[in-house]
């Protein structure tokens, strides 16, 4: 089996890369008109990343402080699932009211964190939730509170309550900061990712079922919150795997390229880098080697 994924490996690295070099062509699907409104220009992170009106994740507008419903966010699909995720960037001082308004309104269970706060010395994401166990922290009208931390080797699991001061209503939230993703890059180990991934799925399923009862929103549940710094490469790379794996399970084929493509319908410019794409496949590898699925895999047109 090994020797078939070396040959797997050195047979389609061209081939992916130009794949992924035709992808990157396409222009964008969609205009961007709320992210460039001047108002709404100091919520972006960067101001090259911005996201598509269409697919945007509005915030409700309740009363007057909340002059906006703008959030740099967007609603993608998963596998056979409408909006299974937020893409969203690192949130920013001035936006960690608004992030949690949507973690709030969406009902989120998890988010799931890909970068670390600094890296190489930059900031990357603001700390926009309380880090040790015990804290707390206010954000615009919810208080959270950190009341557990779980560390595994490359990951961070915090249970944190958050409690929303105009409903008096209390919710718990799983926090998931995986530590070894630098940006622009790939993942040290696609097993480390694999297993990151599992955890995260099973603990989703998990929570959905706790709270199935008082679900009116779209089959599957809410959506996983998703972010690293701009919400785009490693972001696209977690939920490209996240689907392209749950569509092995389902239907033992693989279609990387679509995608990929699809998800850019939704968040533009997901997946960064040629290395990230290439990653997708690897993973996708090793899962399928880990599964005994390997022989059977079926490669789809992007051969
Ligand atoms: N203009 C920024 C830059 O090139 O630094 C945009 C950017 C930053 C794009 C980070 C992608 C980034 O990676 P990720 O989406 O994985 O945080
Ligand atoms: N700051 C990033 C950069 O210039 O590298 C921003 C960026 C955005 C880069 C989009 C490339 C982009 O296009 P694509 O995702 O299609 O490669």
């Amino acid at each position: 089996v090994r020797e078939l994924v070396e040959h797997v490996k050195k047979m389609k690295k061209k081939g992916i890369f130009r794949e992924y070099e035709e992808i990157r062509k396409e222009p964008p699907a969609g205009t961007f008109n709320h992210s460039r409104k001047p108002s709404n220009q100091m919520k972006n992170r960067y101001s090259d990343v911005l996201c598509l009106d269409h697919s945007r994740v509005k915030l409700s507008v309740m009363d007057s402080d909340e002059t906006s419903d703008y959030i740099n966010a967007s609603f993608m699909d998963g596998y056979k699932r409408k909006n299974a995720y937020i893409a969203t960037q690192g949130p920013l001082p001035k936006t960690f009211a608004d992030f949690w308004r949507m973690v709030w309104e969406q009902r989120a269970l998890i988010i799931v964190m890909t970068t670390r706060v600094v890296e190489r010395g930059r900031v990357k994401c603001g700390q926009y939730w309380p880090q040790e166990v015990g804290d707390s922290d206010t954000y615009g009208r919810f208080l959270v509170k950190n009341v557990h931390v779980r560390m595994f080797q490359d990951f961070r699991l915090s249970q944190l309550q958050v409690y929303d001061s105009v409903s008096g209503e209390l919710r718990s939230v799983a926090h998931y900061l995986y530590v070894s993703w630098p940006d622009f890059g790939v993942p040290k180990s696609a097993g480390a990712m694999l297993d990151f991934r599992a955890q995260v799925k099973q603990h989703q399923e998990a929570a959905f079922r706790a709270m199935c009862a008082d679900w009116t929103g779209p089959a599957g549940g809410p959506p996983l919150v998703v972010h690293c710094s701009a919400g785009i490469g490693r972001t696209g790379t977690f939920c490209a795997l996240d689907i392209c794996l749950s569509r092995l399970d389902d239907v033992g084929a693989l279609d990387v390229q679509r995608t990929v493509r699809r998800m850019r319908t939704q968040r533009a410019f997901s997946i960064q880098t040629w290395d990230q794409y290439y990653f997708c496949f690897m993973a996708v590898l090793e899962y399928a080697q880990r599964r005994g699925l390997l022989p059977a895999i079926q490669w789809s047109d992007s051969e």
